[in-house]
């Protein structure tokens, strides 16, 4: 099966919160809430990829250092296979705001659960408890 390799970023707020953006009409998964990232395009890696999508999706500016992984999400869909290292990030420069008319939402990991996920992002939710409480 292919292997698709997505980028995923909990951006963690002073409050403890983490973002999560709904993803748009027309697209996969439509509906769902998941966190920001994407695909990596050629020659990139993980964290540059990262830094370019937060910026395309959110319009904010993050350093690579600010950028620290937590865990990896894995989910075999019917076309391929997704493999998403999840970063977690407490610093950046601009402010967040949709760049492509998705919702976005601050919420506490325990509330995550509220919140219906790709079936990638959900399993993440229990390393961000234990991460924030
Ligand atoms: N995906 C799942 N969870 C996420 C992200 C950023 C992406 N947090 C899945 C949805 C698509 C694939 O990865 O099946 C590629 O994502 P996109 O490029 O359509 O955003
Ligand atoms: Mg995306």
């Amino acid at each position: 099966m292919r292997l698709l390799l997505v980028v995923a970023c909990a951006l963690i707020d002073a409050d403890g919160r983490v973002l999560i953006a709904q993803r748009p009409e027309g697209k996969e998964l439509a509906g769902l809430w998941e966190f920001p990232g994407g695909k990596l395009d050629a020659n990139e890696r993980p964290e540059q990829a990262l830094i370019r999508e937060l910026f395309e999706e959110l319009g904010i500016t993050v350093k690579e250092p600010c950028l620290a992984p937590l865990t990896f999400a894995s989910h075999a869909y019917e076309a391929f296979h997704l493999l998403m290292p999840l970063f977690v990030c407490r610093r950046w420069e601009g402010f967040v705001a949709a760049q492509e008319g998705q919702a976005l939402k601050w919420v506490f990991p325990k509330t995550l659960r509220d919140y219906p996920m790709p079936p990638a992002d959900a399993p993440l939710i229990p390393a961000l408890i234990d991460l924030l409480g």
